[in-house]
């Protein structure tokens, strides 16, 4: 078990999620930035706030962007020396499978399940009850959204968000910034910076 305690980034509705994984899981978060000077995330007492989002993360305490969406999430990955990273934070009631490896700076939250030989890479987020089956590849911030399901061999690129409730037949390869829309099933290899969803899939943006 890590105990470096913890600082998000961003501290709105994903923060609250982040923190319950956190205490759950016996840790310690120390603090949050946000640009907000009242975070949602603070206003419990749980957790203090330090102040604006630095120009430069460069932290003594370990690091883990809370923030949820893919896009904002991608503009402080890069801000991030990945170093400066948290051990991932694995909720209790999630299933992880010893096989699997779950990068830097990642959430696996509540009820989520990694199986088997799974990669999850730096700022993973397998959200709430989300399925990431045996031999699945996900890149850097790669968003697997509450519910969403990955057949056994999928490959998603970096910063590319699942959607709620998606579905991944086993082995369809998606690229880097993608977004695949909630409920979405998806049959085919989806080409990178594509936008699909619905069932039968639609393109939106190729
Ligand atoms: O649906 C679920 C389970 N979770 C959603 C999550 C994935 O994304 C959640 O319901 C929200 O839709 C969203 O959570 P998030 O990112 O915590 O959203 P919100 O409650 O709006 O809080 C965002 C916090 O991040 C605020 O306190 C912002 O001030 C701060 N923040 C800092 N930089 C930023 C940015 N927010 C955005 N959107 N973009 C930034 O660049």
């Amino acid at each position: 078990m890590d105990h470096t305690p913890i600082n998000l980034i961003g501290g709105g509705g994903h923060a609250k999620v982040v923190l319950d994984a956190i205490i759950a899981s016996g840790r310690i978060a120390h603090g949050v930035y946000d640009d907000d000077p009242s975070p949602a995330v603070c206003t419990n007492g749980r957790v203090r706030l330090l102040g604006a989002i630095p120009a430069v993360l460069d932290d003594d305490a370990s690091l883990l962007i809370a923030v949820g969406a893919i896009d904002a999430r991608e503009r402080l990955v890069a801000r991030i020396d990945p170093v400066r990273l948290c051990a991932p934070v694995v909720h209790p009631a999630a299933t992880v499978s010893p096989s699997a490896r779950i990068g830097r700076g990642s959430l696996v939250g509540a009820g989520a399940v990694v199986h088997a030989d799974a990669a999850v890479g730096l700022h993973g987020l397998v959200n709430t009850g989300a399925i990431v089956e045996h031999d699945c590849v996900l890149g850097e911030n790669v968003h697997v959204a509450p519910g969403a399901v990955l057949g056994g061999g999928v490959t998603v690129g970096d910063h590319t968000l699942v959607g709620i409730g998606a579905c991944v037949l086993p082995g369809v390869r998606i690229g880097t910034q993608c977004t695949i829309g909630a409920g979405a099933v998806v049959i085919g290899d989806v080409g990178d910076g594509a936008v699909v969803v619905g069932n039968p899939l639609r393109t939106l943006r190729s």
